[in-house]
């Protein structure tokens, strides 16, 4: 199984950690989306990450697509959903939140360096987006490790993944936002092996 994608994309890694977190053997091609375009097309010609190759050479694209073939490879008692509602629901509302932040955040990035002069508007509408969504899961995080009770799930992976992305890639704007026990949960999260083995800093796409 190949995965594409550098780690500093908060989508790939999601997908890294739960693969590490299954102790699933997986090839990683660190492709950069930009200077790397070449290599990730016969692959897939969306250009994008996480991109997954199947052993059968078959590939998923999309993380919740991703994510959803590597819970059938999670060994017993590791998985990061529950099978059964409502912690199943739960978990996937939390992560949709948490994941749709970093769509804002890559989209206001693009939009940001991409074009010589990026529209006020919706740089305003991505910054809002994010202001407000960490607001609302501030009010939910967390004091003990896992959000989900006693071990971890798909949310805390992409609740930590979105902040830590966030951090990265927009630290004018993240400094300027008060989430502290959001960012509390995403520091133990981050201490955890898994996190430390999938990491990447940011770096701008070339
Ligand atoms: N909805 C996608 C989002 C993935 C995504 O936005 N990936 C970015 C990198 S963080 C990308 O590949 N961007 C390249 C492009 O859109 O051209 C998913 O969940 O996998």
């Amino acid at each position: 199984m190949i995965l594409i994608g550098q780690y500093d994309s908060p989508f790939t890694r999601r997908v890294g950690i739960a693969l590490t977190h299954y102790g699933v053997v997986f090839e990683h091609r660190p492709w950069s989306i930009m200077g790397d375009a070449n290599k990730i097309r016969p692959y897939n010609p969306l250009l994008r990450v996480p991109t997954l190759v199947r052993d059968d050479g078959s590939v998923l694209v999309e993380t919740l697509a991703i994510l959803d073939f590597v819970d059938s490879l999670a060994p017993p008692g590791k998985a990061l959903i529950s099978a059964t509602e409502p912690e199943r629901s739960a978990v996937l509302r939390l992560s949709g939140f948490a994941s749709g932040i970093s769509d804002a955040a890559v989209s206001l990035f693009y939009e940001m360096k991409l074009h010589a002069k990026a529209s006020p508007m919706l740089v305003e509408r991505r910054r809002g987006q994010i202001r407000d969504t960490l607001a609302m899961l501030e009010l939910e995080a967390p004091a003990q490790d896992f959000w989900f009770g006693v071990s971890l799930t798909h949310a805390d992976i992409a609740v930590a993944a979105s902040i830590g992305h966030l951090a990265g890639a927009h630290p004018d704007l993240f400094s300027r936002i008060m989430t502290p026990r959001l960012v509390a949960h995403a520091e133990r999260a981050e201490a955890l092996p898994e996190f430390r083995e999938i990491y990447q800093p940011f770096i701008a796409p070339d």
